[in-house]
């Protein structure tokens, strides 16, 4: 629908940014940490971009008030980031590491006192290598009580200043390319394990927001999904049940339990029919049902377009992890659907297809289907960016990608999408996980490349700035720009 006015961002808006430990904090063995299963994965050749690792990443860690300090100067109303686990617990159960724990007292007492609300995110993928050791990580149901003891240690010590809290990072994202495509640890591929291990992640989520509800701490909690919402090729049926497979597989299969506690019918249906699904045991329903969050965390890049997919059709094709664009193979799922070019959509140097009117899209399902306000806890571009001589970054493409995704929003709001914020991907630069430090998607740029650490010198890029306009305007430019 096009509406004759729109309206304005609320008051209370959370304009954020993001990051994750493993990809901003460096000092990966440093005051007692203990390794993460990145920290090791990272050192088998071939698994990411030239060999790059986050040993010192943007060394966040020690530069952290810097950094906050330029958050605060932007005027940045949240900051999203996570804890590694394997900095606070070091083997992941056991033993409690204070100096882990006292480093993120600092980190939010910073910047609770420029008036910047902390969003702590319990797990952005570094689940300690002990416990993967010790009992196989998500393929273990003693991850739930772990990962419960974790996340209430967390409750316990910050929420007191913490009052937006995120449970589990894109567990569609860490469960497939850790158990299927063998993209992430433990580099497995087996979607009957896959989908063990993802019933068993969907199990730690729930114990952990009941644990939440249980302390009565005083916030909201969520998960962040990765959302690619879906659509059909063309108006053939078959093409469009394709994209309604693929939507029911990938969206709301997660979803739907953070929700409702319950699989959606024909994926559980299909899953079963193929011996796949998860075994549900007595109880894990009524645990299920107690993990309702109180926000759908959504981290948005792109959508998906679909095409019918037999049963004897592609599978799943490499990404592109190069930069080189076009470079990314046909992939699918046989006899559910195949991801086709979408031809009306303009695509990043990494193949994703950029799509603000998808982002309306996916922020209007989860409206009807869910009913629960959203926060975007990721949005951005990555792209190449270069340091001119005079030390300045003019990034008007990133600004361009941010402003029609907030103008989506808007457009969304005005719909009846209840909003809590926007964080975008990311603040500072940082490390991409499969992509080194070429792809970039931070305000401030960060001097470093994939082989050269340098002096991890700062600097603002043009976005930066339109950022602080954009808070100062609390969104009043998003629709005035776009008329320009
Ligand atoms: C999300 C992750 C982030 C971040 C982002 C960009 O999936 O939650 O950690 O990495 O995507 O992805 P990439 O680094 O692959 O470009």
């Amino acid at each position: 629908m096009e509406h004759k006015k729109l309206k304005p961002f609320p008051e209370d808006f959370l304009w954020g940014s993001a990051s994750a430990a493993y990809q901003v904090e460096g000092a990966w063995d440093t005051d007692g940490k203990k390794a993460s299963v990145w920290d090791n994965f990272v050192r088998i050749p071939g698994k990411t971009f030239k060999g790059t690792n986050g040993d010192v990443a943007v060394d966040h860690y020690n530069r952290y008030k810097e950094d906050v300090r330029l958050m605060a100067e932007q005027g940045l109303r949240a900051y999203r980031f996570s804890v590694a686990w394997s900095r606070v617990i070091p083997h992941g159960n056991g033993e409690v590491n204070e100096a882990g724990l006292a480093f993120y007292d600092h980190l939010i007492n910073e910047l609770i006192h420029y008036g910047i609300e902390p969003v702590l995110t319990l797990y952005h993928w570094d689940i300690p290598q002990g416990i993967q050791d010790e009992y196989g990580g998500w393929e273990s149901r003693k991850i739930i009580k772990d990962f419960t003891d974790y996340a209430e240690l967390l409750f316990k010590r910050y929420g007191d200043r913490v009052k937006y809290w995120v449970t589990l990072n894109e567990q569609n994202v860490f469960i497939t390319h850790g158990y299927q495509l063998e993209y992430h640890p433990p580099g497995i591929s087996d979607t009957k394990r896959m989908y063990e291990a993802n019933h068993i992640a969907n199990l730690a989520n729930a114990s952990a927001i009941a644990k939440f509800r249980e302390l009565g701490i005083d916030g909201k909690i969520g998960p962040s999904f990765a959302y690619g919402p879906n659509y059909s090729i063309d108006a053939n049926p078959k093409n469009v049940l394709a994209a309604l497979d693929s939507e029911e597989l990938n969206s709301y299969f997660w979803m739907d339990v953070y929700t409702f506690g319950e699989y959606p019918i024909a994926a559980l249906n299909w899953l079963k029919e193929n011996d796949l699904a998860p075994t549900i045991e007595p109880g894990d329903t009524e645990l299920l049902k107690k993990g309702k969050p109180d926000f759908m965390g959504v981290n948005y890049y792109r959508t998906m377009t679909n095409a019918f997919n037999p049963l004897d059709g592609v599978g799943f094709g490499k990404m592109n992890t190069t930069g080189k664009k076009g470079t990314s193979e046909e992939s699918g799922t046989p006899g559910i659907s195949k991801h086709v070019n979408n031809p009306y959509l303009e695509k990043t140097d990494w193949d994703w297809d950029i799509d603000p009117t998808g982002l309306r899209i996916g922020l209007r399902r989860i409206t009807s289907r869910y009913r629960l306000p959203v926060m975007i806890t990721e949005n951005g571009l990555g792209a190449y960016d270069s340091l001119t001589d005079d030390l300045e970054i003019h990034d008007d493409y990133r600004i361009e990608y941010i402003r029609e995704h907030l103008y989506a929003i808007q457009e969304a709001i005005t719909d009846g999408v209840e909003m809590l914020g926007y964080c975008t991907w990311s603040f500072t630069d940082l490390l991409s996980w499969l992509n080194g430090y070429q792809k970039r998607y931070g305000f401030v740029y960060v001097d470093r490349d994939e082989t050269d650490e340098k002096e991890l010198a700062r600097y603002k890029k043009d976005s930066y700035f339109w950022y602080k306009n954009t808070i100062e305007e609390n969104g009043a430019n998003i629709a005035a720009e776009k008329q320009k």
